[in-house]
């Protein structure tokens, strides 16, 4: 008897190394799971809606560098995993969801639970198809984990539900699971033109995105070599350490003060691994290097003068190699002056004892307890901002969705993280808006015995959106939420709940929390009017504010 094309599947998904699959069984996946429950090797994780799965898978890559697989019924299932697959393709990492769909003589029928899914991946996806036949499902599947680690992006493979019970019998054609990678290396001419700018004694500050990770020796070596400070953009956070002295932390809204005076005054900017959106606060009149493995990333949002399309470590070394040692460190020594005043008054906003206390104070408690090693999945909202500016990151891993932004990734995040590194501590930092869209899945944390530390700012508020209206200068509205008891939510689910309102009782349930290794919530009321003010306050913004402040008194 031959191999059924469900066993096929499940093998070549061993073979590619996967450990989990994130998913909800049903109707027309049900021919997936008897062969996945055969394959001991790859654990299903049963989650309680797809969405969280797809986010788990996207954490898992983005904390692995492996591939993250999900999965779901057709129809209603696939629809919900959207949502994390979009954070897999906008943060640029390999997923593969496989889907199922009617049995074939029934496709086109409008059948219960037909949604054309080829139709509405179409965008997600680099990879994008439906089995035709027992015999096409392994080549497809060998192609479509290809197609997400190398293009580092979303792959679908969408399953009628009959063709996994078929035997392949007639003689396939066989694929496997090899996987190249190459080193993409700058033009020699543009590398010229760029040691020639380099040369030159201006002001140089360095852009490093989320292409340095992984380049963290070249990356310091290189600006150690032209004495300029590094600003990091969030995705990239980690890739050096925020106190390191070349470091001058994020830009932007939820950036610091010192690397937005650096924008300002620089002469030379050296973009690396970054697209960074947010163009308004880089330099005006600079001349500028873009370092990027994919050429038609360089010049995309912001006019470059010189572009390096190559590997972030092979182009830094090169551009390290050939350049001469900067002795001029004016520009430098200034920021990191700024930069320890900054980082003073980061860690003063969060030993504040007010009550309501300061959302600072969580990321500066968090800090005092957690290890070097743990991983951190930060949710979205003000709660964003904190963690950006208030936590220092030494060796710790932090995630987050970072180009979709999307709530509710926080405790997905925590939970991938748990199942890729038993070993560590794994905090999932979140507003209590982004938790309470994923927060049911807080029972699967409990179910798989996986022990996460959840800590909810609760200000009863989605207060980012508070704060965007006011610099709008309008009216405050539809901001207040309604909250669950967060810890009892907790107990009731099986884990351990603390409520805490000041910052002694913060730092007790974080060391309990991670002492106890059970799966627990530290719901932590904080300040709601505290404003994530940028590190460089427009006149406009200002004048915004004062307009609201004027609407709130004299409106109703
Ligand atoms: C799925 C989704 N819906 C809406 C938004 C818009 N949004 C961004 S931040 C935010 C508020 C978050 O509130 P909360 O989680 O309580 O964090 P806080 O800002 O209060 O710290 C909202 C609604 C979003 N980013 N994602
Ligand atoms: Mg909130």
């Amino acid at each position: 008897m031959g191999k059924t094309a469900g066993d096929a599947l499940m093998d070549i998904l061993v073979e590619w190394g996967v450990e989990y699959i994130f998913g909800m069984p049903g109707d027309s996946i049900n021919s997936l799971m008897e062969p996945l429950r055969k394959h001991k090797q790859i654990k299903f994780i049963q989650v309680r809606h797809e969405e969280v799965g797809a986010l788990a898978a996207s954490s898992y890559a983005k904390l692995t560098g492996k591939l993250g697989v999900c999965m779901a019924i057709a129809g209603p299932g696939a629809i919900h995993l959207l949502n994390g697959l979009y954070d897999a393709k906008m943060d640029g990492v390999p997923v593969l969801a496989i889907t199922g769909q009617v049995e074939t003589d029934l496709l086109g029928t409008d059948f219960f639970q037909e949604v054309k899914l080829d139709r509405l991946y179409d965008d997600v996806a680099v990879y994008n198809q439906r089995a035709m036949s027992a015999e096409q499902l392994p080549t497809i599947a060998n192609q479509a984990i290809r197609m997400a680690l190398t293009h580092r992006g979303v792959a679908h493979l969408n399953i009628p539900d009959d063709i996994p019970r078929f035997e392949i019998e007639r003689e396939a054609r066989v694929t496997n699971t090899i996987l190249v990678r190459s080193i993409a290396m700058p033009h020699p001419a543009d590398l010229d033109s760029a040691v020639a700018l380099l040369s030159e004694h201006r002001k140089t500050v360095i852009l490093a995105g989320r292409g340095t990770h992984g380049a963290q020796e070249q990356l310091l070596s290189f600006a150690e070599k032209i004495k300029a400070p590094i600003v990091l953009t969030l995705p990239a956070k980690g890739a050096i350490p925020d106190d390191h002295p070349y470091s001058l932390g994020g830009l932007g809204l939820l950036g610091t003060k010192p690397a937005y005076h650096a924008m300002r005054e620089s002469e030379t900017l050296v973009m690396i691994g970054t697209s960074f959106p947010f163009t308004g606060f880089l330099p005006k009149n600079a001349k500028t290097i873009q370092i990027d493995t994919n050429p038609a990333q360089i010049g995309k949002r912001y006019a470059v003068d010189i572009g390096l399309a190559g590997d972030a470590a092979f182009t830094l070394q090169n551009l390290c190699d050939r350049l001469p040692e900067k002795t001029d460190a004016g520009f430098l020594s200034k920021r990191q002056g700024e930069m320890k005043d900054w980082l003073k008054k980061m860690k003063h906003q969060g030993q504040s004892d007010h009550i309501p206390l300061r959302p600072q104070t969580v990321p500066v408690a968090l800090q005092e307890v957690i290890r070097e090693d743990a991983i951190i999945s930060c949710d979205v909202g003000n709660v964003t901002v904190w963690m950006a500016r208030n936590f220092i990151v030494h060796r710790q891993k932090l995630i987050t969705s970072s180009w979709l932004a999307t709530l509710g990734c926080g405790l997905p995040g925590a939970i991938a993280g748990k199942l890729a590194f038993p070993d560590r501590q794994v905090v999932a930092v979140v507003g209590d808006g982004g938790f309470a869209m994923t927060m049911s899945d807080f029972v699967t944390a409990v179910k798989y015995e996986l022990p996460i530390v959840v800590i909810v700012l609760n200000n009863s508020k989605i207060a980012m959106i508070k704060f965007e209206q006011e610099t709008m200068g309008n009216a405050e509205f539809q901001t207040n939420l309604l909250n669950p008891d967060f810890a009892r939510f907790a107990e009731d689910c099986g884990g351990v709940g603390y409520r805490v309102e000041t910052r002694d009782a913060l730092k007790e349930a974080l060391r309990k929390a991670f002492a106890d290794n059970k799966p627990a919530i530290i719901d932590v009321l904080v300040n709601p009017n505290e404003a994530p003010m940028p590190a460089h306050v427009s006149f406009m913004q200002a004048k915004n504010y004062a307009v609201h402040v004027l609407k709130e008194l004299f409106e109703d």
